[in-house]
């Protein structure tokens, strides 16, 4: 499925729920946290529907799977970010993904900051 009209993400990716837009792509978008762990905190993801990163394989998702991490330093530094930064991906119920949609966050600025 590319577009599921009940996801959020989906709703994001396709403009019909705002969002504060980091930078975007055919494939890719990324856009603020709406609620962010730290000074800068924003999302990278698909906007095709995947619903998580267990349901990619490397033979579909490789390329796609490598442009978001590969974003990421970038786009960091574009909203300022300059002493370091996490990447983190939660996978399915027992890794804590609330939104069935991929979504890789970035999170990064002056500490402190709670780790989420
Ligand atoms: P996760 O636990 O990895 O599924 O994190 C989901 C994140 O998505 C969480 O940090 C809050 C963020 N989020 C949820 N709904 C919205 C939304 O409607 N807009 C934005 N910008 N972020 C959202």
């Amino acid at each position: 499925m590319n577009h599921d009209p009940s996801c959020i993400f989906c709703r994001i990716a396709s403009g019909q729920l705002p969002s504060r837009k980091v930078y975007e792509d055919e494939q890719l978008l990324a856009f603020h946290d709406i609620a962010p762990w730290a000074p800068v905190h924003f999302l990278i993801i698909p906007k095709k529907h995947i619903a998580s990163l267990a349901d990619t394989t490397p033979a579909a998702h490789e390329a796609l799977l490598g442009r978001m991490l590969a974003l990421a330093p970038g786009l960091a530094r574009e909203q300022g970010v300059t002493n370091g930064f996490r990447t983190l991906i939660n996978t399915g119920e027992d890794g804590l993904q609330e939104v069935p949609h991929l979504h890789m966050h970035v999170i990064g600025g002056p500490r402190p900051w709670k780790k989420g």
